[in-house]
C-alpha cells in the first residue's frame, strides 16, 4: 500500500474520508449553483472550485467548537466545516428569508453564522482582516485559548487592511491564522503582474512571523501547516502566514468569462491537479474510498443537494417591509 501519510498527521481513516465528504459536498454544490444560474434562477455564483482542499484542509485543523472563522467568499468548504449546511448555502443563492447569513439581503458569498462563529464580512476585500485581529487581541485580553482563521485571495493580500492587520498581530503576538488562497488571479490580472515578491508568504518576515508556501491542491499538506499555525497560536507565541497556492477552476464569478484573458490550454492542465481527482486516488489507493463508498457518497451528497435546492426555491422571500430592519437599531 502507498505511504499513509494521514496517519502520520494523527488523523483517522474516517477523518480524512469525511474531510473528502466536505470538499466533494461543497464541490457539487457550486457546480448545482452555476446550473441554477445558467438556468436563470439565481442571480449569482462566486466558485470554490479549485480551492476546496485548502478550505477544508485547514478547517479540519481548527477546533471547530471554539474558533473563529472570517472566511471570504469562495470558501464553501470552510463554512461547510464549520457547521453551515448545504440547505443554509442555497437558501443564499436563492436569496430568501431563512438565508442564516443575511436573511436574503446580501450577495451569496457574504457569510456570517454566528451559532457556528463564522464572522461576517464586507464586499470590499480583505476588511476581514483587521477584524480577525480584533478579536483575536480580544480573546487574549479575555485569556481565552481560540484562535482566529482568516483567508482572502492572493489579490486582496495587496490591500493596505492586510498589511496593518498583519503587523498588529505580529506586534502583539496574536493567535491569527492568515491563510491566502493563491489560485494565481485577481479577477483577469495574474499573479505575475499582482506582486512584485515571489511568493505571498515572503511577505511574513516583514510582520514578525513564521511564513508557509504550501500546495493548496493537497488537504494533508494543508492540514499540517495550520495545525502546527493553531498550536502556535494557543501558546501564545503570535501569528502565522499561509499560502495555499492553487487554481481557480471557473470564471471569476457568473459573470466574467476567462476566456477572454486565459488559454482553454492552461485551465485544462490546473484541471490535473484537481484535489477533488487527487485526493479521491489518495484515498483510494489507501483502500478508504472504495467504489461501493464512492458510489454511497455521492448518492447521499447528490439528495442532500437536491434537497437542499428544492427546498430553497420554495421557500419564501423576505417581507418587503422587512427591507430597512437592522440597518440601524431595528
Ligand atoms: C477593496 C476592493 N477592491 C476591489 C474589489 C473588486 N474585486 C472583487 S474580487 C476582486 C479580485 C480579488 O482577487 P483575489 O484577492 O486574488 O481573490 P480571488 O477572487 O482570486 O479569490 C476584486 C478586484 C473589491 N471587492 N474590493
Ligand atoms: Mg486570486
Amino acid at each position: 500500500m502507498a505511504e499513509n501519510r494521514h496517519k502520520s498527521l494523527g488523523l483517522s481513516d474516517e477523518r480524512v474520508l469525511e474531510m473528502f465528504r466536505t470538499m466533494l459536498l461543497a464541490r457539487k454544490i457550486d457546480e448545482r449553483m452555476w446550473l441554477l444560474n445558467r438556468s436563470g434562477k439565481i442571480p449569482f455564483v462566486i466558485s470554490c472550485q479549485g480551492q476546496e482542499a485548502a478550505q477544508v484542509g485547514a478547517s479540519f485543523a481548527l477546533d471547530l467548537e471554539k474558533d473563529y472563522a472570517l472566511p471570504y467568499y469562495r470558501d464553501m468548504g470552510v463554512v461547510l466545516a464549520f457547521g453551515m449546511t448545504a440547505k443554509d448555502l442555497m437558501l443564499s443563492g436563492f436569496a430568501k428569508a431563512e438565508d442564516p447569513n443575511s436573511g436574503g439581503r446580501q450577495m451569496p458569498g457574504h457569510f456570517g453564522q454566528k451559532e457556528n462563529r463564522i464572522v461576517t464580512g464586507s464586499s470590499p476585500v480583505t476588511t476581514q482582516v483587521p477584524h480577525a485581529v480584533g478579536i483575536a487581541l480580544a480573546g487574549k485580553m479575555e485569556k481565552k485559548d481560540f484562535v482566529t482563521f482568516v483567508t482572502f485571495g492572493e489579490g486582496s493580500s495587496n490591500q493596505g487592511d492586510f498589511h496593518e492587520g498583519a503587523n498588529f498581530a505580529g506586534v502583539h503576538k496574536l493567535p491569527v491564522i492568515f491563510m491566502v488562497e493563491n489560485n494565481k488571479y485577481a479577477i483577469s490580472v495574474p499573479v505575475s503582474k499582482q506582486l512584485a515578491c515571489e511568493k505571498v508568504s515572503d511577505r511574513a518576515i516583514g510582520y514578525g512571523m513564521p511564513g508557509h508556501t504550501v500546495d493548496g491542491n493537497d488537504p494533508l499538506a494543508v492540514y499540517a501547516v495550520v495545525k502546527e499555525a493553531a498550536d502556535r497560536g494557543r501558546r501564545g507565541e503570535g501569528p502565522t502566514l499561509i499560502e495555499a497556492v492553487s487554481y481557480r477552476l471557473t470564471p471569476h464569478s457568473s459573470d466574467d468569462d476567462d476566456r477572454t484573458y486565459r488559454e482553454r490550454d492552461e485551465v485544462a492542465e490546473a484541471k490535473k491537479k484537481d484535489s477533488i481527482v487527487t485526493f479521491a486516488n489518495y484515498l483510494r489507493e489507501q483502500k478508504i474510498l472504495t467504489e461501493e463508498k464512492e458510489a454511497e457518497l455521492n448518492k447521499e451528497l447528490d439528495d442532500l443537494v437536491n434537497e437542499a435546492t428544492e427546498y430553497a426555491e420554495n421557500a419564501a422571500y423576505a417581507e418587503a417591509e422587512s427591507a430597512m430592519n437592522y440597518v440601524y437599531e431595528e
